[in-house]
């Protein structure tokens, strides 16, 4: 699904300027995402090398953030502890119980302040556009974090294609409601008023950070991630990421999202990193960097924006981020 079959690619679709993926590699990736490879058993991507490989990383990508040298968070982590309420709160829920979800076909609803309103299939979504490699940071709002490498396209370059009009002030993501694949949607203990919602504000979509992921470690999503299709936002707590994506709707006003409906005074809109303004019931200074272990806890620092206030303070200048969390 990321992931389109290799004689679907034109070769202009691939630029050294504007993709860092070797077209010889998305091919040999697309092959095994046709094969079915979802979650290799065994070696992790991490140790066995993916199929995709990202150009060597330049200067000029880290400093705009595309890229950073942390050590990356190893594949089995990334598939294997998670946030997807939808299967389950435990954080291996997902991994356990996501494969029930049918991906394949996807279409996303794109609806609102747009000129090109519309169901599309995926695939038509992603066409035309690069599909490039980020390594981000991802910080949890509970105060762990990841260093994950996906692959995507990015946000700003779908809006493009779908035309917003000038009333569109910020973008609404929709989460797929399925209760009879996602047991969570099911439960009687579940407090959370489906399906899962989320939000930003237009120049937070635009911004070139803001990615639209279709895989990591070079292959496909793994279902628990957010397959076929999520948003990731890295400069803010990861519950702005929202996975599974059904939706896209450009709005005028400010739209409701699942966390702030749930807990209004523990999560905001806006959810940008901040080591200095505490979650209610917790610190938000330091976080737990996976993979870690009771004897090796991997504490580190939270940085403001989680490290990308150079690509986004800006967009926040003047604002009270205390109010404003
Ligand atoms: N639809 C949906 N999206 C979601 C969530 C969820 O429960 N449902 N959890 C969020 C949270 S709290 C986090 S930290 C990230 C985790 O992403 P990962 O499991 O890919 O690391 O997904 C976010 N996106
Ligand atoms: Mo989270």
């Amino acid at each position: 699904m990321l992931i389109k079959r290799p004689a679907d690619i034109p070769a202009s679709e691939i630029t050294p300027e504007h993709i860092y993926l070797r077209r010889r590699e998305l091919m040999a990736g697309a092959g095994l995402f046709a094969a079915g490879a979802l979650l290799p058993t065994g070696l992790g991507a991490s140790e066995a090398g993916s199929p995709l490989e990202a150009r060597p990383a330049t200067p000029a990508l880290a400093a705009k953030g595309f890229y950073t040298d942390e050590k990356k968070t190893p594949f089995e982590d990334v598939a294997r502890y998670n946030n997807f309420y939808e299967f389950g709160t435990d954080k291996g829920d997902p991994a356990k119980y996501a494969d029930a979800l049918t991906v394949d076909p996807w279409s996303v609803a794109v609806e609102g302040e747009v000129a090109r309103p519309g169901t599309y299939p995926l695939e038509d979504l992603l066409t035309g556009i690069d599909l490039e490699e980020r390594i981000y940071r991802l910080r949890c709002v509970e105060a762990w974090s990841m260093v994950i490498p996906w692959i995507g396209i990015p946000l700003h370059k779908l809006l493009a294609k779908l035309e917003p009009t000038s009333k569109a002030k910020y973008v609404e993501f929709t989460t797929l409601y399925r209760p009879e694949e996602m047991r969570g949607q099911r439960s009687r203990f579940s407090t959370i008023d489906w399906p899962y919602m989320e939000g930003l504000r237009m120049d937070e979509a635009m911004n070139p950070l803001t990615l639209m992921a279709t895989g990591l470690y070079g292959r496909e999503l793994p279902k628990q991630n957010g397959a076929p299709f999520r948003l990731v936002v890295p400069w803010k707590y990861g519950f702005k990421s929202i996975k599974s994506i059904v939706k896209i709707r450009l709005t005028e006003k400010q739209p409701r999202t699942t966390w702030q409906e749930l807990a209004p005074q523990e999560y905001g809109f806006y959810a940008n990193v901040n080591p200095n303004v505490d979650h209610p019931r917790w610190s938000q200074k330091y976080e737990r960097r996976l993979p870690n272990s009771l004897f090796d806890p991997n504490r580190i620092k939270t940085r403001m924006f989680n490290g990308y206030e150079e690509q986004v303070a800006h967009l926040y200048k003047g604002m009270n981020l205390r109010r404003y969390y």
